[in-house]
Order: C-alpha cells, then structure tokens, then sequence
C-alpha cells in the first residue's frame, strides 16, 4: 500500500546540500543565465532571509544596483533547525506556483529567472527598490494602492484556476499537479489546531495565561475552528497563495509584489483574503498603541474594504469570460459571498494564531510588554469574534464596526501607559 503522509522522492536527492555566503559567487558563475544577470566581479552576496522557512540571498556585482535573489529550501523549518524536518519540494511548487501567478498576474510577481532542480534555488528578480510590508507598517509608511493590487491578484489567480475559469479536466490536472501536503499540513497544524489547544509550539506572555485558558475552553471557538479546518481541508476552490501575510508581499515604487508562495495549493479562496485582513488587524493595534497619525491609521483601516472592492470588482470584470454558461450571475453572487464567509472566519484563525501560536508578528511583537499584552487582548478578542459569528457577519461594513469597536475598547487611550 503507497504512504500517502509523505512524498515518495528522498528527502534530499543526491547533489543537493544548502548554499552558504562563500559557495554563492561559484554557484552563479556555474550557471550561465544567472552569471549574465551579475557579469562583474567580485559578487556581493548578503544572506537576507528573515522568514520562518528557507535561506535568501541577494547577489549583486554592484551594491547599488539591483542583481539577482537565491532562494533555497531547507530540509528543515530554518527557525526551528533540523529538529523540524520539512521536505525541500516546497522550492519546487513555490516555482510552480509563480508560474501560474505570472501568467495570471504577471503585475503583482516578482521576475523569475529559473529554478534549479538539484540545489533546490529559485532565482528571481532582486526586488531592490521594495522592501516587505510589514516592515513598512510596522515603521508607518503609506503604500497607496498595495490593498487593492493584492485583491486583483487574488481575484485573477482564483478565477483562472478555479472550475469558473478553467476546463474541469484542466483543473484537475493543475490541483494534481500543486498538491502541497506538507505545507497544507503546516496551516492545518498550526493555523487550524495548535492555537486552541495545549501544544509545544505555542508561546505567549504569562500575563495572558488566563485568557489563553478561556479561550481553550470556549467551545464555541473549538467548534468554529474544527469547521474551518475542515473547510480547508475540503474545500479545493482555486489555487491559493497559502500564505499572503504581510511578510509575504513587497511595496514601494508604486509596486506590489506577493512572494513566497510555497504554501500554494487548492484550498478555499477566503483564506488568502482572511490571512491578509488578519493581519491588517495587527497591524492596525500596533498604530492605536503607538498613537500612530489619522492618516496612517485610515490607510490600515481602508486595506479590507480596498483589497475586498478590487477582488470582488476583478471578479466580476472576468465573469463573461466562465466557461461554464450554466452558471449564472445570481450563482457568483452567492460565491461572492461565501468567499467573504470563509475569508472573516479564517482571518478569525490567523488573528489568533499569530498571537498565541508559534509564528508571532513583528506588529505586535516589537511593542512594550505591556503594550504587546494590551495589544495581544484586543486582537484575540477580534479573533475570536470573528471566528464564532462569521456567518453572521453581513458585509465589510459590519466587519469594519466589529473590528474598530473592539480595538476602541481594548486600546483607546492606551498610548503613553506603556
Ligand atoms: C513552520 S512555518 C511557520 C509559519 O511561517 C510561515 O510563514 C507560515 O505562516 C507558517 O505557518
Ligand atoms: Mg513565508
């Protein structure tokens, strides 16, 4: 009988082994294309990666022009080390995944110059005038338009590989094709079951104990997680990114980029919408905290309705195009929301793994102590909300007031007390 639990090839074939600062400057000249991109020696190489993940390098024959980024899969999780063994084909699908992105929304990807069977390392453009996201946020910097550049990516992605956009039998092949289990595995592990429950990776302040505890022990919340974990499970919509937290996306220039998509598979398409929303949330305590300025402060309370109204506004652009006439427009209406049901619940999960899970955000992790505690309550208290009364959620609107009272509630006049 096959072992469906893992994949069948070797955890790391033959030739590979993990670049390091001093092997890069070889490894690039080895490979014809990529050396083209960096022609001049000597190679400046930094080792930049700051995810939970892999290793990134940025390569350049010029510090101050752009030149070409490495990025190698582990067979580990990088922060955990080799105690936490992780299979390195997630560089493969992370490839594949671009590939389908650039064709779809070639805009929002960075440029891909090719992945290397053997040494698991995509190379991909140097992102040189964009920086990550959350490190924007978190230093108060406006991206106009990034919200709504990630709600057209989703939209476009989600149309084209769904069952409205493409052949059945065409999209079968492609969910074959981007089966991801081990990384799948990751979300349902640690975003759908950990948090709630008493599990070694999860961390969080001892001021929180008691919080913590009631959460485990609302049942309500278990039940809403157990659906949602087995939405996730079943529900093979489209292929999603997997991960589209603000650590996964680039801005600045006028450009958004989503990267890192090597958590990409079928799944439901809300969960891309709701790990973005959730972390806006983050994103939106650490500013009331900080008594961040009104205009930033709108700028974080507008990325829900701006990412929402362009994803639903591209749908519907694309809609003409479905290859199934059967279906109807009252049908997309329907799908419409029920991805805005899905995507409030799974923001719920998000919210509150990110903080009392394994995977904690810089947002609210760089606070004071007491600040990250006060901060903690008031985005677990949005958590939960959301993940027991998503249904009843009707509109961006209705989030908009469940968000904005419980955050007043918790955090306002908070700043200075810290
Ligand atoms: C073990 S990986 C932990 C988290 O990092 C990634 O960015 C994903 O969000 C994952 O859940
Ligand atoms: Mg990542």
């Amino acid at each position: 009988m096959t072992d469906l639990r893992t994949d069948p090839r070797p955890a790391v074939p033959p030739g590979y082994r993990p670049l390091t600062i001093e092997d890069v400057p070889a490894y690039v000249r080895e490979h014809p294309h990529l050396s083209a991109l960096v022609p001049a020696d000597p190679l400046h190489v930094a080792e930049v990666g700051d995810g939970n993940l892999n290793l990134v390098f940025i390569v350049r024959d010029d510090p101050a022009r752009p030149g070409v980024v490495l990025k190698q899969s582990l067979p580990w999780v990088r922060v955990f080390g080799e105690g936490w063994p992780l299979t390195i084909e997630r560089a493969r699908r992370e490839a594949n995944a671009y590939a389908v992105h650039t064709r779809f929304a070639g805009a929002t990807n960075p440029v891909l110059h090719g992945f290397d069977e053997t040494r698991y390392v995509i190379a991909m453009e140097d992102l040189a005038d964009l920086r990550i996201w959350r490190g924007a946020l978190d230093d108060g910097e406006i991206h106009v338009g990034a919200a709504a550049a990630l709600g057209t990516f989703m939209a476009r992605v989600a149309f084209h590989t769904s069952d409205v956009g493409m052949e059945p039998a065409a999209r079968k092949a492609l969910m074959a094709r981007t089966i991801n289990p081990e990384m799948c595995g990751i979300t349902e592990d640690l975003v759908l079951t950990e948090p709630l429950r008493i599990h070694e990776h999860n961390r969080f302040d001892a001021a929180l104990d008691g919080d913590v505890a009631a959460l485990r022990a609302d049942e309500a919340a278990l039940d809403a997680l157990a659906t949602l974990k087995h939405r996730f499970l079943t529900h093979t919509e489209a292929l999603i990114h997997g991960d589209l937290h603000t650590g996964s996306v680039m801005v600045g220039g006028g450009r958004t980029v989503a990267i890192d998509p090597e958590f990409a598979a079928y799944g439901p398409i809300g969960f891309d919408l709701g790990t973005l929303w959730a972390n806006s949330v983050f994103a939106r305590a650490r500013a009331m905290v900080l008594d961040r300025p009104a205009d930033f402060q709108a700028h974080l309370r507008a990325i829900v309705p701006e990412s929402w109204v362009a994803f639903t506004d591209e749908l519907r652009r694309l809609w003409p195009d479905r290859l199934d006439r059967s279906f109807t427009d009252g049908m997309r209406e329907t799908w419409i929301a029920t991805i805005r049901d899905d995507a409030l619940g799974f923001a719920g999960a998000e919210a509150i793994r990110r903080l009392i899970g394994f995977a904690h955000v810089s947002d609210i992790e760089t606070l004071s102590a007491p600040d990250r505690v006060r901060a903690t309550r008031a985005v677990l208290a949005v958590g939960r909300a959301l993940l027991v009364a998503h249904a009843a959620i009707e509109d961006i609107d209705a989030f908009e007031a469940l968000v904005a009272g419980t955050l007043a509630h918790h955090l306002e006049g908070v700043h200075g007390r810290g």
